[in-house]
């Protein structure tokens, strides 16, 4: 029983390390597509043919499960991919749902990539739950560059958060919504210029639940818990530094 997991880049690695601790013994395939990192900042067609070139690769490593750990390539791609293929398939959704539910008096403020925040499915989503006008939006795209960059210094990313959300009056927002796998590795600051009493939210543990409920079928049986890495920039190097990033999210 193998469970794959893709992403543009590191940011799906976020989704593993929930993924372990709710499913410690599954085997697990990692994909990262190094090479055409960031997606987020591609137009649509270019983006859903990375996608479906990473899910041949991660399929013909025989795979029974897939969780497509990255919000934009959801976004773009996972209503076909689910036509085209036959196993379960996760994707991820911003977590816009429990943000609402959790208090309906004020706005939710959603962060991605361009691509997902302009994408259908996610106003698909908003009018399900509500209308647009309890929602606004703001792109963070230099946050999948520092994270695949290896770039965790406080100062940069402090001044890059700051900047980007210099013109929204945060107190006007019960949470919010952190819309991309990457953004994940900076929760901690973003909670140093969120106030206290706004949540951050995100759907990395929604993501795992469903994958779980998936594998109850008994075909689906336990591994040893080992993870193999893959990634689309060729060199051993680039799979040693994926492992690094569970490291940090110890
Ligand atoms: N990690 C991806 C996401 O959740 O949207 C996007 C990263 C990117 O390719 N820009």
């Amino acid at each position: 029983m193998k469970i794959g997991f893709f992403d543009s880049g590191v940011g799906g690695i976020t989704v593993l390390k929930e993924a372990l601790k709710v499913l410690p013994n599954k085997d697990y395939i990692y994909y990262a597509d190094t090479a055409n990192v960031p997606y987020g900042t591609k137009p649509k067609e270019e983006v859903k043919h990375y996608v479906f070139d990473a899910v041949d690769f991660i399929t013909d490593q025989g795979i029974n499960a897939l969780v497509i750990a990255c919000n934009t390539a959801t976004s773009v791609a996972v209503n076909d991919l689910r036509d085209e293929f036959q196993f379960p398939i996760i994707g991820m959704e911003p977590a816009v749902k429990p943000a609402v539910e959790k208090n309906k008096t004020k706005k939710v403020l959603v962060t991605a990539t361009p691509l997902t925040l302009q994408e259908e499915k996610l106003w698909e989503l908003v009018a399900k739950i509500g209308s647009k006008d309890i929602i606004d939006s703001l792109p963070l795209p230099k946050l999948v560059e520092f994270a695949e960059n290896f770039i965790f210094d406080e100062e940069t990313i402090l001044s890059y958060l700051e900047e980007r959300f210099s013109s929204y009056d945060l107190n006007r927002y019960s949470s919010i919504v952190l819309g991309c796998t990457h953004f994940i590795f900076y929760r901690r600051l973003f909670r140093k210029i969120i106030p206290d009493d706004v949540e951050i939210i995100d759907g990395n543990r929604g993501a795992v639940k469903q994958l779980k409920r998936q594998l109850k079928a008994p075909e689906h049986k336990s591994g040893t818990g080992e993870i193999i890495f893959y990634s689309s920039k060729k060199g051993n190097e680039d799979n040693i530094a994926l492992r690094e990033y569970i490291r940090l999210l110890d």
